[in-house]
């Protein structure tokens, strides 16, 4: 019988990957994104136990998805932590297993509610850095953990975590040995890789904020940069900040697709929903938060994803 934890590869992911990991010290850690977590989850054998956390149900393989579920729950053990908006079909009732989820709190901070009671109190820092990263630190959970610590060294710490993973992708070696070393409650800091990767990273961006100006499109109430050799996230957030507009949108072509990240910083736009609708129209996929989403569009369609965005906002 194996242990297994399947979790993203973010911040939020790796923070949460390392209290299920020291909750459940035997665990294989495997780092996984909502396509991939099907054909991930062949891996796993009748009568093992599976951690799955931060990975959204991809509308795509949903009915797959649950039908493993239930295969998995039956001879052994599954608990799925996740914060993504469901897909519109499926009820958190209909899920096989235990499952934690809630939209609006990281993943990380669901996972520390969950295993809080067999761990050492001093991680739940770590549940501090993973709501951090994925800008879910203004809930009451939060709130009461923040006091426990030095909200100056926390956000020091889910810095250097961030960014020193900030284009590390694949790099799932290095990722597991950060989820170990958070699991034994050392701090990101106290890694000298992660620390170095951090202020290079930190200092790259300082030089896209001072020249991303001269990339920026603009159309309607979206400000987008294409090919922009940088972390479509961070790019996204600067196109929108920088153009003042309501979305920002950063894309690279691959493979005849636009692969992208959305940012808006307006409370009342909800980027998950107006993706889930505009994307599959457009022969593409898209999703993920309200504030902060990614879709995957057909190069030839692009434009006219820009237009139906826009006419959505
Ligand atoms: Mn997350």
């Amino acid at each position: 019988m194996s242990e297994w934890i399947f979790t993203h590869g973010d911040g939020d992911g790796l923070c949460a990957g390392s209290i299920a990991l020291a909750a459940k010290p035997h665990s294989t850690v495997f780092f996984t994104h909502p396509v991939g977590l099907l054909e991930d989850l062949e891996q796993v054998k009748p009568g093992d136990s599976v951690i799955i956390c931060d990975i959204s149900l991809s509308q795509s393989h949903i009915s797959e998805i649950l039908e493993r579920f239930r295969e998995i729950s039956k001879t052994g053990n599954l608990i799925y932590i996740d914060h993504h908006p469901l897909p519109a079909s499926v009820k958190k009732q209909s899920i096989p297993g235990q499952v934690l989820h809630k939209t609006g709190s990281s993943a990380s901070e669901l996972a520390y509610i969950l295993f809080h009671g067999e761990l050492n109190p001093f991680l739940s820092r770590n549940a501090l850095y993973g709501a951090i990263a994925d800008y879910l630190d203004d809930t009451p959970v939060v709130h009461q953990l923040l006091k426990r610590w030095d909200k100056r060294t926390i956000y020091l710490e889910t810095g250097i975590l961030v960014q020193g993973i900030e284009g590390l992708k694949r790099d799932h070696e290095f990722k597991r040995h950060i989820v170990q070393n958070l699991a034994k409650n050392f701090p990101p800091s106290l890694d000298r890789r992660l620390l170095e990767l951090a202020i290079e990273n930190t200092h790259r961006e300082e030089v896209v904020i001072r020249e991303l100006k001269d990339y920026i499109q603009i159309y309607g109430k979206i400000a987008y940069v294409l090919n922009f050799p940088f972390s479509l996230g961070k790019t996204a957030i600067y196109a929108r900040a920088l153009a003042e507009k309501v979305v920002g949108v950063a894309g690279e072509e691959r493979k005849g697709f636009i692969d992208m990240s959305l940012r808006t910083g307006e409370e009342n736009v909800d980027l998950n929903n107006i993706l889930r609708d505009i994307a599959p129209r457009l022969g593409g996929s898209g999703g993920g938060h309200p504030a902060a989403a990614g879709a995957r569009i057909p190069k030839q369609n692009f434009q006219q994803f820009i237009r139906k965005l826009n006419e959505a906002l």
